[in-house]
């Protein structure tokens, strides 16, 4: 967190009237007193920063502004200096008081929006009022992102999180690796694409090419084969390969035809890091091995495809799943943006590989399984779960192969 220079993170000023409850907000947020909180209006004389990791969206600053109604001399600065948070934060929080919506901020929110500053609007002190439930409609209307919340009970903290990352600029969430990490010049990386019928006409997928660009920036070397050649490949070769990296459809035979010293995976166990937290994707799939017949089953897809007669993710994770917990499961798929709110019916969440989502996206309906605690995995750990080898497919990534190792043991993280 220290290495991110201060001036590349994320920086999120929280706005609004004296007494709303930003500074307890911003310490609800943080999970620690770093802000003073008082009822004596005006305490926050000077912005108080404080950076922190809020993930997935890593480091940040977050903002805490003196009221932006102060009155008076000392108000005057106190505004000022608002006004000038105001002009550079990347993000904004407008938090609405025990007062409810008044023109203060009605005109914060049209200064926001003139700027072009994304914001999330917190009604506050849900414990004492109630927001007028046409004034939350009209925000929603216009495409606002609300949240009603009790900072001082803690109420809501993680729908204001989620609310954050969804308004999030794209560029503030932290990028990661392919596979670049994982290789050096000179290594050599089999690429294992199986050319069935479901395999497009005269192309590669996107994954697949975009791990072959990555292992040219690596100044490595890759050769691709398909997985009935890659024996026969791996007996030509003078070297050991650095790693095999195969399609998930195939990663039962790949896993067998990889000798045990050389290390293994998928390209969607690759993209699962690249695009999303591997670390709780992993931790996920470990719930695959507690799942019992009657359990509900979410399958998320990111787009809506035209679905075909094998569907992977609508006949074969089912399928697969079903046969792994010994019974029926109820299994519910959900295509392109409807994804649920309330994931908490779910023993699981399988969740496609997102190659029409970004980053950001995968993250957000992630952290949104994370916060009500249901366990979320993807298409690509699924299957080598079901096949038996995610263990070995995660060989590249120890971190979050004791994370899956400790799930699927039933131990809490
Ligand atoms: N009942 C209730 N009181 C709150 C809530 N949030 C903050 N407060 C109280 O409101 C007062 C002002 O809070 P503070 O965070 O200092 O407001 P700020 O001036 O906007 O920074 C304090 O007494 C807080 O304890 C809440 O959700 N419910
Ligand atoms: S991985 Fe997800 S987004 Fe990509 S084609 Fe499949 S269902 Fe659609
Ligand atoms: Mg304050």
């Amino acid at each position: 967190m220290l290495d991110t220079p201060k001036g590349l993170r994320l920086h999120i000023g929280i706005f609004g009237r004296r007494n709303s409850g930003k500074s307890t907000l911003m310490n609800a947020l943080i999970g620690q007193s770093v802000s003073i909180v008082s009822d004596q209006p005006g305490t926050t004389t000077d912005p108080v920063e404080k950076t922190f990791e809020l993930s997935p969206l890593g480091a940040v600053v977050f903002i805490d502004t003196a009221g932006l109604d102060d009155e008076g001399v000392l108000g005057e600065m106190r505004v000022k200096k608002t006004r000038e948070v105001l002009e550079r934060v990347d993000l904004g929080i407008v938090v609405v008081g025990a007062e409810g919506l008044g023109s203060f901020e009605t005109d914060l929110i049209a200064t926001l929006r003139e700027k072009g500053t994304p914001f999330v609007v917190v009604f506050n002190k849900s414990d004492l009022v109630t927001p007028a439930p046409d004034a939350v409609q009209a925000f929603k209307r216009d495409g606002l992102e609300v949240v009603t919340i009790s900072a001082a009970q803690l109420s809501g903290i993680g729908a204001v999180k989620e609310a954050l990352f969804r308004q999030a600029p794209e560029g503030g969430i932290e990028d990661a690796r392919l596979i670049g990490d994982l290789i050096g010049p000179g290594d050599m990386v089999v690429l294992v694409v199986p050319i069935d019928l479901g395999a497009p006409k005269g192309r590669l997928i996107l994954p697949q090419v975009q791990t072959m660009r990555d292992i040219l920036d690596s100044d490595a070397v890759s050769m691709i084969v398909k997985e009935r050649e890659l024996s026969n490949a791996l007996e030509q070769l003078k070297n050991k390969p650095k790693l095999v990296v195969c399609d998930s459809q195939v990663v039962l035979k790949v896993a067998a035809d990889t000798p045990p010293d050389v290390r293994m995976t998928t390209f969607s166990i690759l993209m699962s890091r690249f695009k999303g937290d591997m670390l709780k994707l992993a931790e996920g799939a470990g719930a695959i091995s507690r799942l019992q017949p009657g359990d509900r089953v979410l399958i998320a897809e990111t787009c809506s495809h035209h679905s075909l007669a094998d569907d992977i993710g609508r006949v074969k994770i089912p399928r697969w799943l079903r046969q792994f917990a010994g019974g029926n499961l109820e299994v519910d798929v959900r295509a392109g943006k409807d994804f649920p709110e309330d994931l908490t019916p779910y023993a699981l969440v399988v969740q496609c590989g997102g190659c029409t989502a970004t980053r950001k996206q995968m993250l957000v309906r992630q952290y949104r399984a994370e916060r009500q605690g249901v366990p979320m995995t993807n298409y690509g750990m699924a299957i080598s779960v079901v096949q038996g080898v995610l263990d070995r497919t995660l060989e590249c990534f120890p971190a979050a192969q004791q994370a899956y190792r400790r799930a699927a043991a039933g131990e809490k993280a």
